[in-house]
């Protein structure tokens, strides 16, 4: 299927300390992002780098918390845009850190308010990012945007979610790096929580599967929010909060494939890639080569197995 793609720059580093996401848009275009989608057959457009002003917010709370202002800013002004896209075809988020999901996620949550469809969230990453900004002990702001989107308290500061996603339309894939308050806050939900453990015994394409299956059936819009941690740092060093033991290439290759066969997928942040970190641009490559299987690029044409009850059809 040819789509109207959107890329949108969003060079963000205020979600946490230490520098260098704010290069990860221009990284993924070096790295041939349009090229790739073009080739595919997309209508692909460039919107280049969104700014943003930092708000005008009372100091937080919690005093950790690191670039509240610059944060709020950015998520009101990827919001709008998030909102603004999304009706015209496919919004790809180009990060920036995890933060730049504050605005795409509260964005696209209008955006099937609108539409009266439910929105469901799948979160590759090694962490859960479901602090809030009461939580959180490092302050920093790109490990919430998960709690945010499923409307938890502290974020006074930002946009009101207009319906917060329930928790049961979550999934994370990925996760081996949870802090206490995060796992208490998940660990009784009906959130789908695929840990590594949990992909070691079952592979990786089978909770993702059904939870693909839910989504279909509940006609639901789904945001693919892509950390670059997800992937093991052996295969993507280019990234501050790197933890051992992550995806495997074919295991993210399939998770990307396996959702373009859904035909569900509704936006995307690329996200948390820092290209000062990488080495000789291989990290920005294999997130353009995961987006290219999110769009379509397959080793053969002929169908490998349809799903089962062949409602992803
Ligand atoms: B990322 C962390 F403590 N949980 O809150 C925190 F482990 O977007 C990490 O997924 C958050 O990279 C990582 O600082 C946010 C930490
Ligand atoms: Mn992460
Ligand atoms: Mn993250
Ligand atoms: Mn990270």
């Amino acid at each position: 299927m040819t789509r109207d793609i959107f890329l949108i720059g969003a060079p963000l580093d205020c979600g946490k300390r230490a520098r260098g996401c704010l290069m990860g848009p221009d990284a993924l275009r070096v790295a041939g992002l349009m090229r790739a989608a073009a080739s595919l057959g997309h209508r692909v457009t460039d919107m280049g780098n969104l700014s943003a002003a930092a708000a005008d917010v009372p100091s937080p709370a919690n005093p950790m918390v690191h670039g509240l202002a610059e944060t709020v800013g950015w998520t009101r002004v990827l919001a709008e845009t998030a909102r603004d896209v999304a009706p015209r075809g496919l919004p790809i988020f180009l990060g920036g850190d995890h933060a730049v999901s504050l605005g795409s996620l509260a964005g696209m949550a209008a955006h099937a308010r609108a539409l009266d469809r439910p929105l469901f969230v799948l979160w590759l990453d090694a962490h859960a990012d479901f602090h809030t900004p009461l939580t959180t002990e490092s302050g920093n702001l790109h490990g919430t945007p998960v709690a945010y989107a499923a409307g938890l308290p502290g974020f006074e500061a930002f946009p009101p979610i207009e319906r917060p996603v329930p928790l049961g339309h979550l999934c994370f894939v990925g996760l081996r790096s949870v802090d206490p308050p995060e796992r208490a806050a998940l660990e009784e939900t009906e959130a789908t929580l695929v840990d590594m453990r949990r992909i070691d015994e079952e592979g990786i394409a089978a909770p993702l599967r059904a939870f693909l299956e839910r989504v279909a059936a509940a006609d639901g819009l789904l945001h693919v929010s892509l950390d670059v941690d997800f992937l093991d740092p052996a295969i993507a060093p280019a990234v501050g909060t790197t933890v051992p033991g992550g995806a495997t290439f074919r295991e993210a290759h399939l998770v990307l494939e396996l959702l373009h066969d859904s035909g569900l997928v509704a936006s995307l942040d690329l996200v948390e890639l820092n290209p000062f970190l990488d080495d000789r641009g291989r990290t920005a490559s294999l997130m353009v080569d995961l987006t290219a299987s999110l769009l379509g690029r397959r080793i053969f044409d002929r169908p490998t197995r349809p799903f089962a009850a062949g409602s992803l059809a």
